[in-house]
């Protein structure tokens, strides 16, 4: 098989001087580098593409990839005028989101994947998905994708390679990771690096004419918890194909972290400096879809406060010497839920997009624009859907797809943190737990301790959104928002959280919270204004934070007294109010029965204080019912 570089066909005269080819491999002669080449290798053995090129991050690179794309009708270039920079992809209609009932984990043994992941034992499933990869990028461009998860060579970042046949993955992971030879650099020194292989799926026959957007019906993604892997078959969608994103980040790393005594988590992250000045670090977690950008980039209502945006999906966090919690984002690039983002939703998103943004499912104007459902309050009067029909506001379906995303950089967000990337990261002060419950759950409510909150964290069930392929509105659980991205037996993950908490100082450990921006009245009504408005909830919890103001005990934790929140500027009833912080015993005894059920489902393996916090919370419950 021959294996040439993206440009060798058009390579220069023999008279021009050596330069280097673009896309070959680079030289080093490091043994570790040579690890590095026998395993890309072994993949174009197996997968037998018509070239390989080897990434390097640079800009030029960047833009003949783009315009390659463009010109094989994989992206479509918005106005310049209007989006700069931009594209906008359209992927197959049966492709629009994560494919949780086809991620597996494979680790060694069935119960380090435990009941919320789907099992396959390694050597069966790579029995099953090899022979899926051979020859499966023919007549396609390999792409070797060196990328750091956080700053390169900070101490908190990890490096890892991708594999991928995907030129819309490639410009996705060079907005959404740092791409190039520095990480090629450390692989060279001997830094450890996670494996990570991806095809569309779509081999090509001679002549064979390509799609806008190759994939195919059946799809794997496959993690290798213990020889640290990702293998991911048949799908384009972002979440399935950047492997630096939800595979590696979430799944393998919270399995790296479970064995370094760290913590990989679904989180956004942000800075939120009061009045006076003060600075304090928030880190959240909420499902999919569940308005974790919007918190990310929150423009406070209430006077003198302002956020700092950090990162909006990933943090990981580790124990410092100090007795603290200290967090980074390791992406570089944000890849949200376009739908619903809007002016008066998320002006700081809609500013970040200003251009060099890729679009993938959203609506194209006649102007070569891009809309979606919430960017303005009206429907312009034709559009182009996300299929690739015509559109008008009677058509009666979605211009845009409920998943359609955006890709950009995080250097690009009005509001980023200067030092958004600073290897060592910032101090957690507060950590949030969310989810949509349009019932039951209070706007905020404190943990009483680490362990209470680690409770509460267990506990998190949301209604389900578009993010993943599933029926939207019904009510799951998902602890820790972790539940299609923790890589290893959830109770265990449990466990590992009561054991970081044991590494902090008592007194520096970050004050965990609950929050439920979505509760409804029994008239169907949203109870809370949110967005720009969750400011007062924010400003609530750094006053509990800084000991400044007090709160009520209930039996599910510690909520505001009604007047320590600030509701100057908003009207918000006061019936509202009190059916926002209504906690009713019976429902949630109710609860802790599904709480009971789902403990069951681990087959013993929640940890005791986890059982106890169960118990605890049920007396309290039983007291109020009595009182
Ligand atoms: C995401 C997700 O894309 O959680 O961030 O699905
Ligand atoms: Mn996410």
């Amino acid at each position: 098989m021959a294996i040439a570089n993206l440009f060798t066909r058009s390579a220069a005269p023999a008279i021009v001087p050596a330069a280097p080819v673009y896309g070959s491999r680079p030289d080093y002669s490091s043994g570790a580098m040579a690890d590095l080449y026998a395993w890309v290798d072994s993949i174009a053995e197996l997968t037998q593409p018509d070239r390989v090129h080897w990434v390097d991050g640079s800009r030029s690179e960047n833009e003949a990839l783009l315009r390659e794309q463009v010109e094989e009708g994989k992206l479509i270039k918005l106005n310049p005028e209007w989006r700069p920079g931009s594209y906008l992809a359209r992927s197959h209609p049966s492709d629009v989101a994560r494919t949780e009932a086809r991620t597996f984990i494979a680790s060694e043994r069935e119960e380090d994947a435990g009941p919320t992941n789907n099992w396959a034992a390694p050597d069966e499933i790579r029995a099953t998905i090899t022979p899926l990869f051979e020859g499966s990028m023919r007549g396609r461009t390999m792409y070797v994708v060196p990328f750091s998860m956080g700053a390169v060579g900070g101490p908190l970042s990890h490096i890892g390679v991708q594999i991928t046949d995907s030129a819309y993955a490639v410009t996705s992971i060079g907005i959404m990771t740092r791409v190039g030879t520095a990480v090629l650099d450390q692989i060279a020194e001997g830094k450890p690096w996670v494996k990570t292989v991806h095809s569309v799926g779509a081999p090509l026959e001679p002549g064979e004419k390509d799609v806008a957007w190759p994939c195919n019906d059946e799809k794997y993604i496959v993690h290798f918890p213990d020889t640290l892997e990702v293998w991911s078959y048949g799908s384009g969608y972002g979440g399935n194909a950047i492997l630096a994103k939800k595979c590696f980040a979430l799944r393998i790393a919270s399995v790296i972290g479970r064995d370094e005594g760290w913590l990989a988590e679904h989180m956004l992250l942000i800075r939120v400096i009061d009045p006076a000045g003060k600075a304090y670090h928030v880190a959240a977690a909420f499902p999919s879809a569940c308005g974790k950008t919007n918190l990310a980039m929150l423009r406070p209502t209430i006077p003198g406060w302002r956020v700092e945006t950090l990162g909006d999906d990933i943090a990981w966090i580790r124990p410092g010497e100090d007795g603290r919690l200290w967090a980074i984002n390791p992406e570089a690039g944000f890849f949200g839920v376009a739908p619903g983002t809007g002016e008066s939703t998320n002006v700081t998103a809609v500013e970040t997009l200003w251009g060099n943004t890729i679009f993938t499912n959203v609506a194209l104007r006649p102007d070569g624009d891009v809309w979606w459902e919430g960017l303005t309050d009206d429907a312009p009067a034709e559009l182009i859907d996300w299929e690739g029909n015509p559109w008008t506001p009677e058509s009666g379906r979605l211009a845009a797809h409920p998943n359609s995303r955006f890709t950009v950089s995080a250097g690009q967000c009005p509001q980023i943190a200067p030092d958004w990337d600073a290897p060592e990261g910032v101090p957690l002060d507060a950590i949030l737990f969310g989810g949509r419950r349009a019932t039951n759950v209070p706007l905020v409510v404190e943990a009483t301790d680490w362990t209470h909150g680690v409770f509460i964290g267990s506990n998190i069930s949301s209604e389900r959104t578009a993010a993943a392929e599933g029926t939207v509105g019904e009510l799951r659980r998902d602890p820790f928002a972790m539940l299609p991205f923790c890589g290893y037996n959830m109770a265990d993950y449990f466990s590992h959280w009561l054991k970081v908490g044991q590494a902090l100082r008592f007194d520096r450990a970050p004050r965990i919270f609950q929050v439920n921006w979505f509760r409804k009245g029994s008239d169907g009504r949203f109870l809370w204004p949110g967005f720009g408005d969750n400011s007062r909830v924010i400003d609530w919890i750094i006053r509990r934070v800084d000991g400044s103001v007090d709160a009520v005990d209930s039996p599910i934790g510690r909520l505001p007294k009604v007047e320590d929140l600030n509701l100057d500027g908003i009207d918000v009833p006061a019936e509202d109010l009190e059916e926002l912080f209504a906690v009713d015993p019976d429902l949630w005894l109710q609860e802790a029965d599904l709480t009971e059920e789902f403990y069951a489902t681990f087959d013993g393996r929640v940890p005791a204080p986890l059982q106890s916090e169960l118990s605890a919370l049920r007396y309290r419950l039983r007291q109020a019912t009595q009182s």
